[in-house]
């Protein structure tokens, strides 16, 4: 499972401050404690600055690389800020995110050639969001198609099917979950991706859906998760659903985790 911790999000209340205030320290120990917990690429996200969104997003990538060896995730609705952050960026970045939109698709994909980066491929097109799964299908089966007909590869391609709350529309949690399945049989090779808590919004006592949806959406096939990797429940859950669905051979990562104390505390 490649995990991408979430918190470096100026959505986030502690995060907007440090980022406006450029709290290196801050900043810095919010990448450690990821990277730390098992956190495989850090996402960074200062999305509500708008239009002093570029240069925050360059000083967040150059912070968090010059304290720790991670890559980033870059999620940002804007292409300038996300070729300013990718010529910041050491090793292999990830963009977050391309879609089916012809605008958007026409401005991201020079980028990841340029910068030879790893893409998280939204599954919606010019007719916005799709809510039912065969409308996400389509979206992102059109995105797939054209992304490898450039010749990107299918392991470089993570498919979010995009989740919405299912307290506005209890079908959703399906919809995603038929989706993840249909894309892996259809596509070998290709990877999945979830942020995961947009599906308990609005519902008491979040995590425990976020909890349930992680195990079910493990289960058909999501092979990445955008999540706070300091929510041990979480992770540990994550870890055992690998495990049972023959997704860690030998259980290896999950006896990892057991043996340096991930589970401590959550059972
Ligand atoms: N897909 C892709 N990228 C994404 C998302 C997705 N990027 C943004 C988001 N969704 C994932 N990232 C976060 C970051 C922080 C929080 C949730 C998702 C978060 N949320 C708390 C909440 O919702 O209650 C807020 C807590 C706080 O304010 O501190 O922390 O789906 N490709």
């Amino acid at each position: 499972m490649l995990i991408v911790g979430e918190r470096i999000n100026t959505s986030r209340k502690n995060i907007l401050p440090a980022v406006e205030n450029r709290d290196a320290n801050f900043i810095v120990d919010t990448a450690k404690s990821q990277y730390n917990a098992g956190a495989d690429y850090i996402d960074v996200n200062a999305g509500t600055l708008l239009g002093k969104e570029p240069d925050a997003l360059v000083w967040l990538v150059k912070t968090v690389q010059d304290a720790v060896d991670v890559p980033l995730t870059i999620d940002s609705p804007n292409p300038e800020a996300i070729k300013l952050a990718l010529m910041a960026h050491k090793g292999k970045a990830m963009i977050n995110s391309i879609t089916a939109e012809t605008e958007r698709y026409s401005q991201i994909l020079p980028l990841i050639k340029e910068y030879n980066t790893k893409i998280i491929a939204l599954a919606m097109d010019d007719s916005g969001i799709p809510t039912t799964a065969e409308g996400r299908l389509t979206a992102a089966r059109k995105l797939v198609d054209a992304l490898t007909s450039e010749g990107i590869q299918l392991d470089e391609i993570y498919v979010d099917p995009l989740v919405y709350p299912i307290a506005t529309g209890s079908e959703y949690g399906k919809a995603v979950i038929d989706t993840i399945s249909t894309i892996k049989k259809e596509y070998p090779g290709i990877h999945t991706i979830c942020g995961l808590s947009n599906i308990s919004h609005g519902l008491p006592v979040r995590k425990l859906l976020n909890q349930a949806f992680l195990v079910m959406c493990i289960t058909v096939g999501l092979d990445s998760a955008i999540i706070d990797p300091l929510d041990q429940r979480l992770m540990g859950l994550l870890y055992a659903s690998e495990a049972l669905i023959g997704a860690d051979e030998f259980c290896t990562e999950y006896l990892v985790a057991a043996r340096e104390g991930k589970f401590e505390g959550i059972v």
